[in-house]
């Protein structure tokens, strides 16, 4: 299989996916604005949407839409348990935070990330929808659940604590929530999270 990423972006989940299953994967940069993968090849011929991530699994078919690609790598090996089974109330759940993570909270950090400066209204207007959104995380973890389905890691902690972990980058203090917080900082803890923040030169990774 082979990742193709930018540092510190919403694919990074599925690098924290590959490892937590243990599967041998390769890797590549993204240059999204130039339309170019570190070794030069046309992204957009990868993935005509020309955004981060995309998958190329076994036989050549390339994933896209972190949703997708993370309920997949889970299904695809049942075992691990990252995922809980189609068809279940917990499995809609799962899709619920997957759903919100990808539609809610990532597009609330989108604002911070474009390359023209806020205005003083439009940093307003950004900063007090990325508010209302944490606060749906921190709703989601009052009651003290390790995970945001519960007690088990699942593919939704992956991408919803990658994407928290944009806070950091935006100057955005989580102490307001501390039960997002705690959570980012207990998934930040684990080895999977760890290999792939130093793999993609972050912060808080393992040392090289
Ligand atoms: N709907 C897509 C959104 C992916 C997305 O927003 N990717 C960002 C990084 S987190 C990206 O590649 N941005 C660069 C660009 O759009 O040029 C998904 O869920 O996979």
């Amino acid at each position: 299989m082979k990742l193709y990423y930018k540092p510190g972006a919403c694919s990074m989940s599925s690098r924290i996916v590959l490892h937590e299953l243990g599967l041998p994967f390769t890797s590549e940069k993204v240059d999204t604005e130039a339309g170019l993968t570190g070794s030069g090849a046309d992204y957009l011929k990868i993935n005509p949407k020309g955004y981060v991530p995309a998958l190329e699994i076994e036989g050549g078919a390339v994933l896209t839409e972190n949703p997708a690609i993370l309920q997949f790598l889970a299904d695809s090996h049942p075992e691990a348990g990252l995922a809980p089974a189609p068809g279940t109330v917990e499995r809609a759940r799962l899709q619920e935070w997957l759903n919100f993570t990808a539609s809610e909270l990532h597009k609330a950090f989108s604002p911070y990330f474009r390359s023209k400066p806020l205005t003083d209204g439009e940093k307003a207007a950004a900063s007090a929808q990325l508010e209302r959104r944490i606060g749906d995380v921190e709703h989601g973890l009052a009651d003290g659940r390790s995970f945001i389905l519960g007690s088990q890691f699942s593919v939704a902690d992956a991408y919803l604590a990658v994407v928290l972990n944009w806070t950091r980058f935006i100057g955005v203090d989580l102490a307001r929530w501390p039960h997002a917080a705690a959570y980012l900082a207990r998934i930040s803890e684990r080895a999977s999270v760890r290999q792939a923040m130093q793999e993609e030169g972050l912060p808080g990774g393992e040392a090289a």
